[in-house]
């Protein structure tokens, strides 16, 4: 038996192969609680489920218009490699020609593996740069709302996301942590591009043993670990920003906002309180009128206002609650109740977003920024908000309205994906499904028949990170790891980047393309650039070949201490933010500028387009879809893992049990979830603490529509979200604004 180190975005592990099969799977010594996801590999990477050979979709070899219908449920051929990689370029090479670069789309979102030298975006991308570029798609499914609205408010993202307030510094000195949304411990679990030390849910019972409080607001009660010991308070999903407005009038009316700090750091205060006063629309936005809308107790909203002002408090909210309709509301909302609090940039207080969405948020550690590998610059510089894919392809010529300009959606005439899987991540499945037909061919690499596989044309079968070498290092991880190959590539699988080498050999760029670089001198290059990087920020990373003999290397341990906002603080004419005032933007006059009746110069509450007080009657349910606890997204959905976890091999949803009874439903029946825009079907589960009028089924599983009915058979939440923009602003994805209505399925 031998062992191998290598690494998931959700851990890194030692890999015990037999024979060249995967036997064994077990967390590495450095990591204090390697997360269980792991198990997936025991079956999931050498699994019947694997795309053996190059695939192309009958109908598309046969020609014509009218088989594009027939994409996601034809049948494949098996072609040889260099066939099917002649078939492909042609391709490209035809449509960029007659056609333009534009019109194809290589945007292909997606969280693909870690490893940064096989990152499947980052091969595509390079690939069609030197081809002469694509269409691309810009921010991410995650925090879209976030990355457009609070550049205007307070901070680009990334300065938000890695240098926000640690969780020791929480620790240390934070009294009352507030979560919107909750700290969801299986979140945790995965970091984009991989993570080390699982710490958070450690981290956060050190905060509760050093006698921080938590409050957690949020429909479902396990989003905090119950030995956190949180005051849950249940507000309707997508009312957040209502009650922020009621804490914040309870501020205001009773003498507890800091109105130093709101003169000295912040802009735009008198229009939030002209409003919070109901100046400027007639209607005060009192606790009364705050639990009208979200459900709490007027006088649990006065209490936890009064909680809040009184201790050193620290507010955070889950990154779902920014996928949601008019998204960028709650964390504009949030930066300003913090505002109103005046504890920004003291030590424990003030806001920050996604404690416990991803293993490295808070993490006290040197931001160390790794080489990449080289994708050059896109030719047309051309993009679209990465979640208006559908509108794209169901309208070309039309307009989007971002961020302040218009973007004209161009004719997409070819798709290349790899690394993603649009029929997990995008809304309203039923309209992609139209949408994704119009193209004239859709390429994607993929190591398993996952659906972006199925809905393809022309498929290659790429390897795992199981399979090949790569070096895997993140911006907000301090180790850098050696992946070592532990099986031979699966069938006739190669790795991305091989199969690009082999597309820009017919199309004469292979040097360009590959550099006349192996594998292993890539990997090489990488590290040789981080040297010459970490030298400049004064200290020595070990030679190649040590760090690849010894697997592993650790940054030195330099902790931040001060919070981010700190200097800020002291002095913000010396530090000020990169807002255009300087300061904490509660009112924008550049988002004011844009005119958007969706997306005012302020924070304010606006009704989602569905919701229960509308929609009652008919879709009494509030669906959300929050990340599923087994894997990440849909990826190894078909291991043993991920499907133990299933009812009859459906995802479970959860329900309230009297919420339940009114249905006559049990635990274990199967049920059908359905809304005008589709059906799926899923497992019950019930659960006493969460709201009655909400369910909660987790993303990923493999959308199957039936062939007959088209109700979805694994249980896809996408299938009755809605693919609508946040708002004009971000046109990020709304998923959690969902309304359904469940029944026992009757075969
Ligand atoms: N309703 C609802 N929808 C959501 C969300 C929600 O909260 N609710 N969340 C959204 C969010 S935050 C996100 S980030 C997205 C996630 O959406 P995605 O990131 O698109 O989902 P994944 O399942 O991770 O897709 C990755 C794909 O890459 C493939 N892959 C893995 N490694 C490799 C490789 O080395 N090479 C190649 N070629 N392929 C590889 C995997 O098999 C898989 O099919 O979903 C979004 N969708
Ligand atoms: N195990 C695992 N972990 C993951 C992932 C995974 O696939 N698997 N995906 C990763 C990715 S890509 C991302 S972006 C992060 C996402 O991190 P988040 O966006 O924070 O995660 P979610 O699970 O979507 O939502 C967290 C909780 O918010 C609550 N919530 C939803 N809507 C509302 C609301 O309107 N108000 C309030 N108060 N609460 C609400 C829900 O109950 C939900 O459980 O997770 C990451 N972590
Ligand atoms: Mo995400």
């Amino acid at each position: 038996m031998k062992r191998y180190r290598n690494a998931t975005q959700w851990g890194v592990y030692n890999i015990e192969v037999e024979d060249g099969r995967i036997v064994g799977v077990s967390g590495v010594d450095e990591d204090p609680e390697p997360s269980e996801i792991g198990n997936v590999l025991l079956d999931g990477i050498q699994h019947g489920e694997r795309i053996k050979r190059p695939s192309v979709r009958k109908g598309w070899l046969e020609g014509g218009d009218r088989q594009r219908c027939r994409r996601g449920s034809d049948e494949f051929f098996d072609v040889p490699w260099d066939e099917a990689l002649e078939m492909a370029a042609n391709e490209l090479r035809r449509v960029a020609d007659e056609h333009g670069n534009t019109s194809i789309f290589g945007g292909s979102y997606g969280w693909a593996s870690a490893g940064r030298f096989h990152h499947a975006q980052s091969q595509l991308h390079r690939f069609l740069n030197l081809m002469g570029g694509c269409t691309r798609a810009m921010n991410s499914y995650s925090t879209a709302a976030a990355q457009v609205i609070l550049p205007h408010v307070v901070a680009p993202w990334p300065q938000m996301e890695l240098q926000q307030t640690t969780l020791q510094n929480i620790i240390d000195h934070t009294q009352l942590f507030v979560a919107f949304g909750g700290l969801p411990k299986r979140n945790a679990q995965v970091a984009y591009g991989g993570v080390t030390e699982h710490r958070t849910a450690l981290d956060l019972d050190r905060a509760h043993k050093a006698g921080t409080e938590f409050v957690s607001i949020s429909p479902i009660a396990d989003d905090t670990e119950a030995s956190l010991g949180a005051t849950w308070l249940a507000p309707l999903p997508g009312t957040d920003v209502a009650l922020m407005l009621g804490i914040a009038h309870v501020l205001e009316t009773q003498n507890l906002a800091d109105t130093r700090f709101l003169d000295s750091h912040c802009v735009g205060y008198s229009k939030v309180k002209d409003y919070l006063l109901g100046r400027s629309d007639g209607i005060a936005k009192t606790p009364r009128w705050a639990s009208s809308i979200c459900g709490l107790a007027a006088e649990d909203i006065v209490a936890l206002a009064c909680r809040m002002a009184s201790k050193r408090t620290f507010v955070a909210a889950a990154w779902s609650l920014q996928r949601g309709d008019h998204g960028e509301q709650p964390y504009w909302m949030l930066a300003t109740l913090a505002s109103m609090l005046g504890q920004v940039g003291l030590p424990g207080g003030g806001f920050g977003f996604g404690y416990s969405a991803e293993a490295f948020v808070g993490s006290e550690y040197k931001r160390f920024n790794w080489a990449t590998f080289p994708k050059g610059r896109n030719p047309t510089g051309f993009a679209i908000p990465v979640a208006r894919i559908s509108d794209m392809l169901l309208h070309p010529g039309d307009d989007v309205q971002y961020d302040g300009r218009a973007i004209t959606y161009p004719v997409i005439k070819a798709i290349y994906w790899a690394g993603g899987n649009p029929f997990h991540h995008h809304q309203d499945l039923n309209r992609l499904v139209s949408a994704w037909r119009k193209p004239d061919t859709v390429i994607v690499n993929e190591p398993w028949w996952t659906p972006i596989a199925q809905w393809a044309d022309i498929v290659f079968p790429a390897t795992t990170s199981l399979e090949r070498n790569d070096i895997c290092a993140s911006s907000h991880d301090p180790y850098a790891h050696f992946m070592q190959q532990a099986i031979q590539p699966q069938h006739e699988a190669r790795s991305d980047h091989e199969i690009f080498a082999g597309l820009a050999a017919v199309l004469g760029f292979e040097d360009a393309f590959t550099e006349n670089k192996s594998e292993r001198e890539w990997i090489e290059d990488i590290w040789q650039r981080s040297q010459v990087m970490a030298q400049g920020q004064g200290f020595e990373l070990p030679s190649f070949e040590d760090w690849e003999s010894q697997g592993v290397y650790q940054l030195p341990h330099e902790p931040r201490v001060r919070d981010w906002l700190a200097n800020f603080r002291e002095n913000p004419a010396h530090f000020p933010l990169a807002t255009p005032s300087g300061k904490l933007e509660l009112f924008s006059e550049t988002v004011a500028s844009f005119d958007y009746l969706d997306c005012p110069g302020q924070a304010v509450w606006m009704t989602p387009l569905e919701w229960l007080e509308l929609d009652r009657d008919a879709f009494p349910l509030h669906l959300l879809s929050p990340q599923p606890k087994n894997r990440l997204h849909s990826q190894f959905d078909h291991s043993a893992h991920s499907q133990a976890s299933k009812i009859e091999g459906h995802e479970v949803i959860t329900m309230h049990p009297e919420a339940a009874k009114e249905r006559n439903l049990k635990a274990g029946d199967v049920v059908r979830v359905f809304n005008p825009r589709g059906a799926c079907l899923a497992g019950l589960a019930l659960n006493a603490r969460m709201r009655r009028d909400t369910v909660s089924l987790p993303t990923g599983a493999w959308f199957k529509p039936c062939p007959v009915t088209g109700i979805e058979l694994n249980g896809n939440p996408n299938v009755l979200t809605r693919d609508k923009g946040t708002s004009h602003l971000a046109q990020g994805p709304s998923a959690q604004t969902c309304l359904v209505q469940v029944e026992k399925y009757r075969s």
